[in-house]
């Protein structure tokens, strides 16, 4: 998979080059490239923003160079992304469906976001979509962005070792996932649940599902 970043803080996307994500693009499974959009402007500023329109606080991400930046990266076979807090959630499903595309190009704004003629535009090049990823607001595109990364990354096939922590997880089955333990079975005079250490893995199994369930209701009642 291909994936592109419009961005003016090119380094907030370095940590993707960590860890199993990075390893990915080392070995060109995930070819990942940022593009600033200063490069496309031609004021000696290096202009990217400008005062909205009607008034208000904050700058507004100019459509010019994005608009070139754009140009530049997409074809028809890309997904525009546009991180937004005023987006659709991003969630596990997304993830899913955006890890069986070919280009994706993430669009990041800072200051008080991107003129909207640039989704609009965007959307008659290719398939765009405006996502964010939860409930509160962050400074920009970038860090939202590089949490999609790693959320579709993983779910390519190779990206992680063994695909079978990819069926036991959070929001696989539309529960949480259960509790994890490891040696020592018992640590400052907290033990580690009994069956656990049964071998039993039929009543390990069904443990688990009800711890499942449990968490679910006490920390995310919105999915029962
Ligand atoms: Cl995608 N961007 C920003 N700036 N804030 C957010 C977000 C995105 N998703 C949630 N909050």
């Amino acid at each position: 998979m291909k994936i592109d970043a419009i961005s003016v803080f090119p380094e907030m996307f370095d940590s993707l080059n960590q860890s199993l994500i990075g390893k990915a693009i080392e070995n060109e499974l995930i070819e990942f490239q940022t593009l600033n959009p200063r490069q496309f402007t031609s004021d000696v500023h290096k202009t990217v923003d400008d005062s909205p329109y009607g008034g208000g606080a904050g700058m507004v991400m100019k459509p010019e160079p994005l608009g070139k930046a754009l140009d530049s990266l997409v074809d028809s076979d890309s997904v525009i992304i546009f991180p937004s807090p005023a987006g659709k959630l991003f969630d596990q499903a997304t993830a899913k469906d955006l890890a069986t595309r070919q280009h994706l190009v993430f669009v990041c704004g800072r200051y008080e976001g991107i003129d909207q003629r640039v989704v609009e535009y965007a959307s008659t090049k290719a398939e765009t979509l405006e996502l964010s990823i939860g409930d509160y607001v962050i400074n920009g595109g970038e860090m939202a962005s590089v949490v999609m990364i790693e959320a579709i990354s993983r779910l390519i096939p190779g990206v992680i070792g063994n695909s079978d922590s990819l069926i036991e997880e959070s929001h696989e089955d539309g529960l949480v996932e259960y509790p994890s333990y490891t040696k020592p079975a018992s640590w400052n005079g907290l033990d580690v649940p009994e069956v656990l250490l049964s071998g039993n893995h039929a009543e390990i199994d069904k443990w688990r599902k009800l711890q499942q369930i449990d968490r679910t209701k006490k920390n995310r009642p919105d999915l029962i």
